[in-house]
């Protein structure tokens, strides 16, 4: 044990709070998920664009060209990467076709202010366009292709839940670990990290 028994008290008195909270916001976004799927998909982004812009926040600025191995990306590609890709995938979203672009995940971000932009912008174009697909359009098949192969073809709602929304999660919790290495502190997510507990 970590605590004492105060603390451990403490502890699963915050705990309980967060999932009082947690349900609350779990029953908001069953209402509006009945509504349609990207409303659902937007009450989910609600809490995790606000989870992983603490993430992007915790970037050391003078460790933006560390990696934790010669094969990984560095912390700033990965965090540009993870800035930028919620703008990337909508956009390949929002046509019925599309060739698979480059998504700059190689780019060398010059400073945290630089992915904090990128993610600003990335938001900023979810929040105004996710809104704009009906259900109708959500079960409609998508193809992307490389070079004129098919690489992916499959309803618009599971690309955007399988290339999106868990594409992000995926990065993220890499993430933690990128920042556990440098000595930066890990926020929450899913339950309390190593520094904080869900309520700060
Ligand atoms: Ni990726």
């Amino acid at each position: 044990m970590l605590f004492g028994p105060a603390l451990a008290e403490i502890g699963a008195a915050v705990y309980a709070a967060y999932i009082i909270d947690s349900k609350e916001r779990v029953m908001n976004w069953e209402a509006d998920s009945i509504r349609n799927i990207a409303t659902g998909m937007l009450a989910e982004l609600d809490r995790e664009l606000g989870t992983t812009r603490r993430f992007l926040e915790r970037t050391p600025g003078d460790k933006l060209g560390w990696r934790p191995h010669e094969k990984s990306k560095t912390a700033g590609q990965l965090a540009f990467h993870i800035a930028t890709l919620l703008k990337g995938v909508l956009t390949l979203a929002l046509s019925d076709e599309s060739e698979l672009p480059n998504f700059r995940e190689e780019h060398q971000p010059a400073d945290v202010q630089e992915i904090l932009s990128a993610f600003n912008e990335s938001e900023q174009f979810v929040l105004k366009n996710l809104a704009q697909i009906d259900d109708a359009r959500m079960h409609q098949t998508l193809k992307i292709t490389r070079d004129g192969s098919v690489l992916m073809e499959l309803p618009r709602v599971a690309f955007l839940r399988m290339v999106l929304l868990n594409h992000l999660y995926h990065h993220r919790g890499q993430y933690g670990v990128y920042l556990r290495l440098m000595g930066a502190k890990v926020p929450s997510s899913y339950g309390p990290s190593g520094d904080e507990s869900p309520l700060g």
